[in-house]
């Protein structure tokens, strides 16, 4: 589309670690490969220190820097907020920015609490009706691999889903010594692997298979509960002193489920899997097939047909690599493959797409509501022996 031809679109980024480095580079990125329907500019980031928010900008490609981000809200050049800051801010942020007119982009978990998460969707509401809109960053729905999962559950190639099974594992926390960091803080985060991962496979497994947990029981578990106070910490990782500190929040979880087309589900979020940096595993049996991913190798998809002869038979290694695949044809020839950034930028493209055509972007708040009220009965039948918590 003509450059005239195309709305402006002067986005606001609240936070500048690694999901704004993340978020960032989707901005920069989007336009340079993808045909947007709107202009987008990176107009500010906003970061409460002047000299850290300052050289941020610099390194990350924004035109301009605040210290505090309800001046994104007073600016006229800025139509999205997007926000890459810890739980606890996000519902202020949020709603003061819908409230204000602005469009926005809100890292997962939507929340820290329902209540929060409730309010959020009361303010997506307001705002939808005046033709502002609001997404929540459940990232890994973008994967092409995920895509084509969800595609060939719609297209019944799977049957009936039987059994739901969903593992995000990651070990950045199992050496003791790693210090403490905000996402240890349940004030500062809501919960720990819970939350902060366990959020995405709710998402995920919700999103391929299209249906919602219905009920839940699970357990929770701190490991370490003492580590250093953190010198400094950048990513995932950093060092401490002498000092130590309480974590707040859960190491691992385990919880299950009946989804709602009857399914049953079983979940598992960790820190602590050694050797597992960023596996997120899924698996789905139908009664007509299977499917199973594994963000390790995120350009794969496998896939078995049971209606194939016994004698050949098997699950089949799909590399979704091909320009046919959503989003591949922008990028690389067949068979080059994608990386973890590149989630964030379909993440843009879909966001960009559904404002230029008036349309709620998903997924929305609400579907952040619904992960909201697994991640909390999970929580409350971890501390109610393990009761089975019925959702809405
Ligand atoms: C840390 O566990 C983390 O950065 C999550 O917060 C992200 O959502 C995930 O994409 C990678 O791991």
């Amino acid at each position: 589309m003509a450059a005239a031809d195309r709305a402006r679109l002067g986005v606001g980024m609240v936070g500048y670690s690694f999901m704004g480095a993340a978020h960032s580079h989707a901005w920069r990125t989007a336009p340079r490969f993808f045909d947007l329907p709107m202009r987008t500019e990176m107009t500010a980031v906003a970061g409460r220190n002047r000299e850290k928010v300052t050289a941020a900008a610099e390194r990350l490609g924004w035109e301009s820097a605040e210290t505090d981000w309800r001046r994104l809200l007073e600016r006229d050049d800025i139509d999205l907020v997007d926000i890459c800051t810890p739980g606890s801010t996000h519902a202020e942020i949020a709603i003061a920015a819908l409230d204000a007119g602005k469009h926005v982009l809100c890292e997962k978990p939507l929340a820290n609490s329902v209540a929060e998460a409730e309010q959020m969707v009361a303010a997506a509401d307001r705002a939808a009706r005046r033709g502002v809109h609001a997404m929540v960053g459940f990232t890994y729905r973008r994967v092409p691999a995920i895509q084509l999962a969800r595609q060939l559950v719609v297209d019944g190639r799977i049957g009936e889903i039987r059994h739901v099974r969903a593992q995000y594992l990651q070990d950045w926390l199992s050496d003791p010594s790693t210090p403490l960091n905000w996402r240890l803080d349940k004030d500062k985060a809501g919960s720990g692997a819970l939350g902060d991962i366990g959020a995405h496979v709710v998402d995920l497994t919700q999103f391929v298979t299209g249906e919602l947990l219905t009920g839940v029981a699970g357990m929770l578990e701190t490991f370490v509960s003492e580590r250093p106070v953190a010198t400094e910490f950048s990513g995932l990782s950093g060092s401490g002193g002498a000092e130590t500190g309480p974590v707040t929040v859960d190491d691992a979880a385990v919880f299950f489920g009946r989804m709602s087309g009857g399914a049953m589900a079983t979940y598992e979020a960790t820190r602590y899997a050694a050797g597992r940096k960023n596996a997120i595993r899924i698996e789905i049996n139908g009664s007509a097939g299977s499917l199973a991913f594994d963000f390790e190798d995120m350009n794969v998809l496998h896939f078995y047909d049971a209606s194939e002869s016994a004698t050949t038979a098997g699950f089949r290694r799909i590399v979704v690599t091909e320009p046919e695949h959503r989003y591949i044809g922008a990028w690389w020839p067949a068979g080059h493959g994608l990386g973890y950034e590149h989630a964030f930028t379909h993440q843009v493209v879909d966001l960009v797409g559904a404002l230029a055509d008036g349309a709620d972007p998903a997924p929305s708040f609400a579907d952040g509501l619904d992960v909201q009220r697994v991640l909390d009965a999970v929580e409350r039948s971890a501390a109610e022996q393990h009761r089975w918590i019925k959702l809405p």
